[in-house]
């Protein structure tokens, strides 16, 4: 439905996609990450973002994502690219420096953090990234404000010429609520950088860039605090002043129905902001209380650099929790308020490790390589992220590291470089393509004695079954970045197959060079849902 004014029920993932189909995007970029996948799927799954043409295929990791969504933007039209907290990491290069090349058509960087690691590896707040490449931030409180963020996002980046970033956490990103949609926006026409040397970062070009990045901060912090996004809330208990970001106000408003009167609150949905803006708040009141999602970010401004004459209270000195949500029982705490029993979350079901499906072909892979391993004793399997990474669990407890995508086969490298040998890595086929390959060539180059297991589904089953970058094709890059073809070896993980499989696993193990070993079989989720349609 292409209807303006239109009233959707929509996830807050689902809220930026739809706001940046109508806000005039010419491109999605993204590799799938947990709280983040929806956004494009949304936009891969909508006609009208089909009708207008908005390119929309998953990139093969971060990093192509947000360069390809660059020079979608130096040739002149809009691009959002999505990322989960953790991509950014993965990303950081082109995010740094796209900030010093600035934009030619709007750049939208879209990163989705995960307090309380639902599903990462940590809790790292992103903004202190768009902080480092002093960007501007956006962070939605709601998924109206999430749509309307995207079309101010993309205002702003074309006004100042610099890449945005929307940051939300998993609660908004996977909640639902009514959002009101705006007149469509048309798409931007190819047009090139009106400054020819903008994109061409020798130090002549970066030197003037970063002095005009910097100059422009004043400007920015400005923005942050007239656009609508920063706004003030009047309370008559003025003991302390509360300043609420982004989702956090949620939170406040929560638990602020317990609370008689009120306090003043400063609601910060947008920044740099303005140390007067601070200052003047924490002017009228005892104390400040400040309620963020993630790290104490704000808090640390405050406290660092703004010289606010009044104490600040919040997860530096301990009154909220310095890991993971907030909620508002975490609120009514740090206000000396008694909690409330019905903001606990009631144990529904018996909390419980997840574990890889029945009939996964993962499984069969860890039954083999645990006998053919088994000789040489424990901790040698370096695993990498994926639905293997559950081979942790019982029954299997078959590996041993498990850090960042792509990490297993320069981890095996560097232990087999120590004297751990046999060494294994475990990856799976879209790990292997968003970081794992030029690891191997790395192996390859070396001739280190590693056994690479790439446990291949055919599909991104962690994130829930997107397409794989090299489907039907890892063989032929395995060959192409140099494995030998004696050592390249396709097994199938099935019970049938388990005495062959760890034979060749145990001969592969004893070779001193790279060996590799493809266990194919189609991830038993995905093989389900081709049979349904
Ligand atoms: C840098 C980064 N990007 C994205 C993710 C989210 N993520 C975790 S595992 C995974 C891919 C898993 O696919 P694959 O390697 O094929 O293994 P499978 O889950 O299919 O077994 C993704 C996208 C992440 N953890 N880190």
């Amino acid at each position: 439905m292409d209807m303006a004014n239109s009233q959707l029920l929509l996830l807050g993932d689902e809220a930026i996609a739809q706001a940046a189909i109508d806000a005039g995007i010419s491109g999605i970029y993204a590799y799938p990450g947990t709280p983040s996948t929806e956004i494009t799927e949304y936009v891969q799954a909508s006609a009208l973002a089909r009708k207008k043409g908005i390119r929309s295929a998953w990139s093969v990791n971060e990093k192509t994502a947000f360069e390809a969504a660059l020079g979608m933007s130096y040739a002149g039209k809009r691009a959002m690219v999505c990322m989960k907290h953790v991509g950014l990491n993965v990303a950081a290069d082109p995010f740094m420096n796209a900030a010093i090349t600035g934009v030619n058509g709007g750049l939208l960087v879209v990163s989705a953090d995960d307090p309380s690691m639902h599903s990462s590896q940590n809790e790292q707040d992103s903004r202190y990234y768009a902080n480092f490449a002093m960007i501007p931030v956006l962070e939605p409180s709601s998924q109206q404000e999430a749509y309307d963020m995207v079309f101010y996002g993309f205002r702003l980046s074309e006004l100042f010429r610099l890449p945005v970033m929307l940051r939300i956490t998993t609660r908004l990103a996977h909640s639902r609520a009514g959002v009101m949609r705006t007149n469509a926006l048309e798409q931007n026409k190819v047009s090139l950088p009106e400054n020819p040397g903008q994109f061409i970062l020798l130090p002549s070009n970066a030197r003037k860039n970063y002095a005009s990045l910097l100059s422009v901060q004043p400007e920015l912090s400005q923005a942050g605090s007239s656009s609508g996004f920063v706004s003030r809330i009047e309370g008559s208990n003025h003991a302390t002043g509360v300043i609420a970001c982004g989702l956090a106000w949620n939170y406040y408003r929560e638990a602020e129905q317990r609370l008689n009167p009120g306090f003043p609150v400063l609601v910060i949905r947008q920044y740099p902001v303005s140390a007067e803006l601070i200052r003047d708040f924490a002017k009228e009141t005892g104390e400040l209380l400040i309620l963020e999602e993630g790290y104490p970010f704000l808090e640390h401004w405050i406290k660092g650099v703004f010289d606010v004459p009044v104490k600040i209270r919040g997860r530096l000195d301990g009154s909220i929790p310095r890991t993971g949500e907030l909620n508002p029982d975490h609120v009514l705490a740090a206000l000396a308020q008694p909690t409330a029993p019905e903001f606990n979350v009631p144990a529904v079901a018996i909390p419980r490790p997840p574990a890889l499906c029945k009939g996964c072909g993962h499984a069969d892979l860890y039954l083999a390589l645990n006998e053919a391993i088994e000789k040489y004793g424990k901790g040698r399997v370096f695993s990498d992220i994926g639905c293997y990474t559950l081979g942790a669990f019982p029954p299997f407890n078959a590996i041993d590291t498990c850090v960042d995508m792509g990490a297993s086969i320069t981890m095996a490298l560097g232990a087999a470089e120590a004297g751990l040998i046999p060494a294994v890595a475990v990856i799976g086929d879209s790990t292997f393509t968003h970081s794992g390959m030029t690891g191997l060539l790395e192996a390859v180059n070396n001739n280190t004695p590693v056994t690479i297991l790439i446990s291949d589904n055919s599909t991104t089953g962690m994130t829930g079954g997107q397409s794989s970058a090299a489907e039907g094709r890892l063989q032929q890059i395995c060959l192409g970045l140099g494995v030998d073809p004696d050592h390249l070896i396709t097994i199938e993980p099935l019970k049938k197959n388990h005495s062959l499989n760890t034979a060749i696993i145990a001969r592969e193990l004893e070779y001193q060079g790279v060996s590799l070993i493809i266990s194919a079989r189609e991830c038993i989720q995905t093989a389900i849902r081709k049979k349904r349609n």
